[in-house]
């Protein structure tokens, strides 16, 4: 990865202000439907997320649970259109979730990372790694980590800051009318489909834009999360800084 040649410079950055680091990945303009049908992504390449690289071990995941790419892995895309962000996760997972367990990011769960304003930093301020979930609440900075369960009714967690992501408690409703947000599964025969479209109430997706982004798939096989695959590959708290996003220009 070169991913922490860039890290270094920003780990500092003061708050507000644009980091002007390198751009690494680039969103392109296409109109999509978020129907569940994938031809409208066919032009788009995806960025796979696959092999134990992307493996991440914290919070007590065991380094040997992961199966293999049937087990867990995963292509993405996105696109930007109309102010809004479009994404496309085709995952393979071996078995599906009940999607009972007590947390969003416990059960099969595709979260998405945003610094919509590419600041860098502590997403949310205070919280360190013994902080509990309760401290969380009122106190995000910027950025967005965002769930998406792919049950057949998704269900969408848009802000953690603003309630703990238990599962029977999901933000779906303020999603789909707040955030203008589109979100439908499909199971396939090896795993599932997500399409996800959604306008940031703060972020006008448009060409020049630049923005700190993550990716990342949780699996649960019937006992609760046991790996996580995560697109940049850092093994450190990728819930607390934004500070090893991604950078990504929208074309
Ligand atoms: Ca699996
Ligand atoms: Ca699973």
């Amino acid at each position: 990865m070169t991913l922490g040649l860039i890290l270094v410079s920003c780990s500092q950055n003061p708050e507000n202000t644009k980091q002007e680091n390198k751009v690494e990945y680039e969103i392109g303009n296409h109109q999509i439907v978020v129907d569940g049908n994938t031809d409208d992504w066919k032009s788009i390449s995806p960025t796979p997320v696959k092999t134990k690289d992307h493996l991440w071990f914290g919070d007590g995941l065991p380094e040997g649970e992961w199966k293999g790419n049937t087990d867990l892995s995963f292509d993405w895309k996105v696109a930007h259109d109309n102010g809004k962000l479009f994404f496309l996760f085709e995952v393979k997972d071996d078995t599906l979730s009940n999607f009972d367990q007590q947390y969003s990011w416990m059960n099969d769960c595709i979260e998405i990372y945003l610094d919509h304003q590419n600041i860098g930093g502590n997403r949310i301020t205070e919280i360190g790694h013994a902080s509990t979930l309760k401290d969380r609440i009122g106190k995000r900075l910027r950025g967005h980590e965002m769930h998406f369960l792919p049950s057949t009714e998704p269900k969408v967690f848009l802000d953690d800051t603003e309630q703990i992501y238990y599962t029977d408690s999901e933000q779906t409703a303020t999603f789909r009318k707040q955030w203008h947000g589109e979100v439908v599964t499909t199971k396939t025969t090896d795993g599932y489909i997500m399409e996800i479209a959604f306008a940031m109430p703060n972020f006008y997706a448009q060409v020049g834009e630049k923005i700190g982004i993550d990716v990342g798939i949780c699996d649960d096989d019937g006992r609760g999360r046991k790996s996580l695959l995560l697109w940049s590959a850092y093994k450190g708290e990728f819930w607390l800084t934004m500070d090893n996003f991604k950078k990504a220009v929208l074309k």
